[in-house]
């Protein structure tokens, strides 16, 4: 096996080849955010979802970031219903806004569901599922929802239909790492039109290791030599040219996933270090559901009395402010429903706009 080599964002893009769609996505962004720019909306990019990295280049295997895209899809709703226009990167097949309401795995659709007429006659079927209309003549049946469920599919059906009559949802997939780099770039750098109208919300769980295609077995890696050993490269810390030179004075929130809680805090002021964007927002897998951490360098004047932020030393002289986000993880049936993401976007609206108007100051 090769030696493994660290590739920089340019050398990556170099010798890693493009998605074939890359071009045809860059055109159908190019336009949504014209018409954006006409109604003088502000506009995010929400990725989400899990990277994948293939072992082949006709690829049999891979290995996956674990993501279900709850995050991103929940994250872009609340945008939607702030007014901002989303566009929505995930991983194909991920959770989506509106759709992950009723996913198939945890709330499939059709249970939800009733036929109100009677079946057509069936004879000797062995269940009552066909293609082919009765004759002579068909019975359109009536399908209804169950009544419990009717308030709240019709006000998401609602909120839905609203977004696809104004046109402020578009949707970008992506499958591997490579896939999710390019388009990064290639997105990123259209939306730097928007200079501090543009939010950057990357909530995907990004693969930090690859094998590069030079690498790659072009077929089946065939088993029968016992262990499988492959060395993988690292992949590039995009966030770094991402602040530097594809967005300009765009509002960057990166999002950081550990295991053990004690890393967050340190690994959040680490990336606020190196890459110098605006946000990161911790969690631990266990608990990302109803706790998260808001990390930022802390403005020049310190937090006021009261305030839940704290203010904690950086690495360097750079100070930098925690703010915790936290749910109720088991509350009454009786309590209305509540998703974390409705209190980060709540914050991030705020501190966005603050970032509009110039009261935070870029680092770099
Ligand atoms: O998609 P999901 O809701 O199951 O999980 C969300 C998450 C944990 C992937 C996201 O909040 C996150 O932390 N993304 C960045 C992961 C990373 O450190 O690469």
């Amino acid at each position: 096996m090769e030696e493994s080599q660290t590739f920089s964002a340019d050398s990556y893009f170099a010798t890693q080849l493009p998605p074939a769609s890359l071009d045809t996505d860059v055109k159908g962004v190019r336009a949504f955010l014209e018409k954006q720019r006409e109604h003088g909306r502000k506009v995010v990019l929400v990725t989400s979802g899990g990277t994948t990295v293939p072992l082949e280049l006709n690829v049999v295997r891979f290995l996956d970031n674990f993501s279900a895209g709850t995050r991103g899809a929940t994250s872009a709703e609340y945008f939607l219903k702030a007014g901002y226009s989303v566009i929505f990167m995930h991983r194909q097949f991920s959770l989506q806004p509106f759709s992950r309401h009723y996913s198939h795995s945890t709330n499939p659709f059709l249970d939800f569901l009733e036929i109100d007429s009677p079946p057509p006659p069936t004879s000797d079927a062995p269940y009552p599922y066909t293609h082919d209309p009765p004759s002579p003549a068909p019975i359109q049946p009536q399908i209804t929802v169950t009544p419990t469920e009717r308030v709240a599919l019709a006000s998401v059906l609602r909120a839905y239909k609203a977004v696809h009559e104004q046109g402020t949802l578009h949707t970008l997939t992506f499958v591997t790492v490579n896939d999710y780099l390019w388009l990064l770039r290639a997105v990123s750098q259209e939306m730097s039109v928007l200079k501090r109208n543009a939010m950057y919300y990357l909530a995907a769980a990004v693969s930090d290791f690859f094998l590069p295609r030079q690498k790659m077995s072009e077929h089946k890696i065939q088993s029968g030599k016992g262990s499988l050993h492959i060395e993988m490269d690292q992949v590039p810390k995009v966030l770094k040219p991402m602040v530097a030179e594809w967005t300009r004075d765009g509002y960057i929130v990166s999002f950081k996933l550990e295991t053990d809680q004690a890393l967050l805090i340190p690994k959040a002021k680490q990336a606020l270090e190196r890459y110098g964007h605006q946000v990161v927002i911790g969690n631990d897998l266990h608990h990302r559901k109803h706790r998260v951490v808001l990390v930022t360098p802390a403005p020049s004047s310190p937090p006021k009395v009261g305030d839940q932020a704290k203010q904690i030393d950086g690495p360097v002289a750079t100070k930098y402010v925690e703010s915790w986000i936290e749910i109720d993880p088991s509350p009454p049936p009786s309590a209305a429903p509540k998703e974390i993401e409705e209190d980060i976007i709540d914050e991030l609206l705020k501190r966005h706009q603050a970032w509009i108007e110039g009261e935070i100051i870029p680092r770099n």
